[in-house]
């Protein structure tokens, strides 16, 4: 039986395309680290994979650049908790943690309901590890 010609041009633009849809281009972001200690926010420009998640941006960027290090502990509900970056560990005891912003690009700051194991970055986004108090 003879393919209807409409549905064969159909089937192989869709051929065509689905290269361009099946591999997406790595998603651009900057990690900053804030810390009232130091004066200016270290930025560290890198990338996450398509719809990747944060920890696995960050874990690369550590393995890249030997001045940008981090350490988490494994929560039983809720993942990885990012304990200490460049060093510097958070403490219940001086009630401070690494509290994670997001800056998007057009300069809203928002403070992401999920941690550094569940967040996923969106384009030229600002990830703002700060150094604060609870
Ligand atoms: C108090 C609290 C905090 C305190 C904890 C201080 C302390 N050591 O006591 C501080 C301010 C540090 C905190 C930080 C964050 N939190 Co909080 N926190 C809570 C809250 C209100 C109560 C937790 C609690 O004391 N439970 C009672 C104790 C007995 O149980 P527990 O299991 O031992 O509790 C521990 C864990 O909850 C852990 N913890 C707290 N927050 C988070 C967040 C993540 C991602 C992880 C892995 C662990 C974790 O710290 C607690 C004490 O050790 C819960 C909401 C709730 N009502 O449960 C949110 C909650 C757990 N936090 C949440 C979030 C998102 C965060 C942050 C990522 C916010 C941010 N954008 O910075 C950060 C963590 C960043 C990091 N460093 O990884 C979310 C987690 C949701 C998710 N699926 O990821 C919750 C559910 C609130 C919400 N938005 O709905 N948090």
């Amino acid at each position: 039986m003879m393919m209807n010609p409409a549905l064969h041009s159909a089937a192989l633009l869709l051929l065509l395309l689905l290269p361009g849809t099946l591999t997406q281009d790595p998603v651009p972001i900057d990690v900053v680290v804030v810390n009232s200690q130091h004066s200016t926010p270290l930025t560290y420009p890198t990338h996450v994979a398509h719809r990747g998640i944060l920890i696995s941006a960050l874990k690369r960027l550590m393995d890249s650049n030997e001045n940008f290090k981090f350490t988490y502990t494994e929560d039983p509900n809720y993942g990885p908790y990012l304990k200490s970056v460049n060093g510097l560990a958070g403490s219940d005891k001086d009630r401070t943690y690494w509290e994670l912003l997001v800056k998007t690009p057009d300069g809203k700051i928002i403070r992401p309901n999920v941690g550094i194991g569940c967040y996923i970055p969106s384009k030229n986004e600002k990830i703002i590890l700060k150094f604060s108090k609870w």
